[in-house]
């Protein structure tokens, strides 16, 4: 296998040219990275505030979420693990709904509308996911819609027998589906060499006749370009692309694990320098995109976004225990004979 593919190296693009993204757009993409970014180091904080649960973050791996929904366009559906627990802001939902989520909320307070955002509920169940964004690519095909359909999944989720289901079933039906792999190079205690047969996830698509991506997980700009080659192959009816997204995760799995149990921390601290904000500021200073005037205003816009949205999940009122029959029967089951 090849190395992954890396654009920015050390704050300066590497020689292939700028592969199509440039000017607005990549301030945008940089404006999506700290939004996430912001959401994350928020939702850490509420939690060790006790103000919401347990939270998994992701800091570190913002290039892997924010690079390809930037590839896709509106009419594409994505589908997130609990890793990508704040796509949905790419795409206009308000971050008190993923916050009041982490609180405990049900209903319209802690979920979103899949229809609305295009973006599928949020999936906890290891690889479970992956039918269903076959499905409604699959879906999408038979009906005739421009449309594909991108879902997430960690490592881990590549020894589930969904994730095989799932590349199986997109190559014989020729589904426009991307599937992209976050290679964190854990599952919470379990390394990627405890994980696998393969020393790649990307080597697997050969299995079912796939071609498959290597990419640099902290690369935002490799991970646009990866999804932007997928989506064009799907939509051009090629069918499915596995992107294998290669990077490490940096902090614990959630804010309920303690990382220093089972790995050495140093190693983690040799990837800390990559992880993708900081790369792709230093990247677009060097391209004269980002001057520190602009730069504090994209952070403090989404320091205001996070206020607004603390601010609302603690106004909305505590449920009550009925929330946990919400949705669990067509009439309340006192009423039922
Ligand atoms: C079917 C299933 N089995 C086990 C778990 C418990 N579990 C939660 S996260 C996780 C690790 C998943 O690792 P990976 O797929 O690499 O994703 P990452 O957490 O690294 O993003 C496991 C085993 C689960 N949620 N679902
Ligand atoms: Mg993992």
């Amino acid at each position: 296998m090849d190395d992954p593919l890396r654009i920015i190296g050390d704050g300066v693009q590497s020689p292939g040219g700028d592969m199509g993204l440039r000017g607005n757009a990549l301030v945008k993409l940089f404006s999506w990275l700290v939004l996430l970014r912001t959401f994350d180091e928020r939702a850490v904080a509420l939690q060790r505030q006790g103000r919401i649960g347990t939270y998994p973050t992701f800091w570190g791996e913002e290039a892997t979420q924010a690079g390809p929904l930037l590839a896709l366009r509106d009419e594409d559906w994505v589908f997130p693990s609990y890793r990508q627990n704040a796509i949905g802001l790419l795409r206009g939902l308000p971050a008190s709904v993923p916050l009041a989520y982490r609180r405990g909320y049900g209903g319209s307070h802690g979920f979103w509308n899949p229809r609305r955002y295009r973006v599928a509920p949020m999936c906890v169940p290891i690889g479970t996911h992956l039918p269903h964004a076959v499905g409604l690519a699959w879906a999408a095909k038979l009906r005739g819609e421009d449309l594909c359909s991108l879902v997430w999944f960690g490592d881990g989720a590549t020894s589930e027998g969904d994730f095989h289901e799932a590349m199986n079933f997109a190559s014989v039906f020729a589904a426009p589906v991307i599937f992209f792999c976050v290679n964190n190079q854990w599952a919470i205690s379990t390394p990627f060499s405890r994980q696998s047969g393969t020393a790649t996830v990307a080597e697997k698509a050969a299995a079912y006749a796939m071609p498959a991506l290597r990419v640099d997980g902290f690369d935002p700009l490799a991970c646009w370009w990866a999804t932007r080659e997928a989506a064009e192959r799907a939509l051009a009816g090629g069918g499915p692309t596995l992107i294998e997204a290669v990077t490490y995760r940096l902090g614990p799995h959630a804010t309920a694990d303690d990382p220093t149990l089972y790995r050495d921390e140093s190693e983690a601290a040799r990837y800390r320098s990559l992880e993708p904000v900081g790369r792709m500021a230093a990247y677009l200073r060097r391209q004269e995109l980002l001057s520190a005037e602009l730069e504090e205003e994209i952070r403090a816009e989404a320091r205001a976004v996070l206020d607004q949205a603390v601010a609302d999940m603690e106004s909305i009122p505590q449920p009550g225990a009925e929330i946990m029959f919400e949705h669990l029967y067509a009439a309340p089951p006192l009423n039922r004979r």
